[in-house]
């Protein structure tokens, strides 16, 4: 339209800003919405994106902000796989004057002025809010309550968070026990393996809670969960993070008890301090999205204006 072109004839006076992107992976629904999130807003706010995924691998995350660096984009943008690892290649980002936004995950760098700002979630008041679910779900309950746990990628901040949160909480009641903690990277194919196994291990002792780090997880488990004869929400609490539009599909039909929200859409926050950095403002070292959690009655609700 006209506005388009507008705007279109406006930047071409000024050269458009280059953002070139670091995708870790696409392991899950929440990372396909954050990589389109980020695609629609470039798009929207007239910068030039390149982004690459990185299939989670930190060394390909390395070799792409090597070629941004070459490139001489204005800026990078980085959603880390996992926190260590990162001075060396950010030192060379600096060096080369590249500002750095960190997206989703965190960095857990020596010096902290390698990156300019980190936009992404609170994950440990995540694993917070699902202690705090559990707790209120099972006051009336006596122990020993016997907890699986569905980890995500290791070493990644949302695992170690959300893991350490919910630890934390549900340590008030020392008949809450985390009996079994795995790895599943994240993704349904492997949530549904580690629970078969799980179920496999203890016949006729199943957990009472599942307590997975995200939804594909939590939709995998589920699936073994029924598979194995057990009525997931009922037989054992589900609880997940995410808020996927099939996770609250789960959590409407009553198969899943609750789900913490966290929120992808992050490529509007993304492309705003984008160009503010190139505007030479300053921003907070922090910028974090409010986020709720999701229950049956809710997720009703919800479910029709849900976009991933
Ligand atoms: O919860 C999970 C994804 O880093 C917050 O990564 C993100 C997490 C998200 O694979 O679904």
């Amino acid at each position: 339209g006209f506005d388009e072109w507008v705007s279109t004839h406006a930047r071409s006076s000024e050269a458009p800003i280059t953002l070139g992107f670091s995708q870790l992976g696409s392991e899950s629904a929440w990372r396909m919405a954050n990589t389109a999130s980020i695609e629609e807003a470039a798009v929207e706010s007239g910068i030039t994106l390149m982004m690459k995924n990185a299939e989670q691998s930190q060394e390909k995350q390395f070799e792409v902000i090597r070629s941004f660096i070459e490139m001489n984009v204005d800026v990078i943008a980085i959603a880390p796989v996992v926190e260590t690892g990162w001075d060396e290649i950010l030192e060379e980002a600096a060096q080369a004057g590249i500002p750095v936004i960190i997206v989703d995950r965190s960095v857990d760098v020596r010096d902290p002025s390698l990156f300019v700002t980190t936009i992404g979630s609170d994950f440990y008041e995540e694993g917070v809010k699902a202690g705090k679910y559990l707790l209120d779900k099972v006051s009336n309950r006596p122990g020993p309550i016997r907890v699986v746990e569905l980890q995500g990628t290791v070493g990644s901040t949302p695992s170690i968070q959300r893991g350490q949160g919910f630890l934390d909480t549900i340590s008030s009641r020392s008949d809450i026990t985390v009996t079994y903690s795995a790895f599943a990277d994240f993704t349904e194919a492997k949530g549904k393996a580690m629970m078969q196994q799980i179920l496999k291990q203890s016949p006729g002792e199943p957990p009472h809670v599942l307590y997975a780090h995200n939804d594909d997880m939590a939709l995998g488990a589920i699936e073994a969960i029924e598979e194995a004869g057990l009525a997931p929400g009922t037989d054992i609490i589900v609880i997940s993070v995410d808020g996927t539009r099939r996770a609250l599909e789960k959590l409407a039909a009553g198969k899943l008890n609750a789900v913490v929200e966290c929120n992808p859409l992050l490529g509007p926050q993304v492309m705003q301090a984008t160009k503010e950095i190139m505007a030479g403002r300053t921003l907070p070292k922090r910028m974090v999205p409010k986020e709720d959690i999701f229950t049956q009655e809710r997720a009703k609700e919800e479910l029709h204006n849900r976009k991933f």
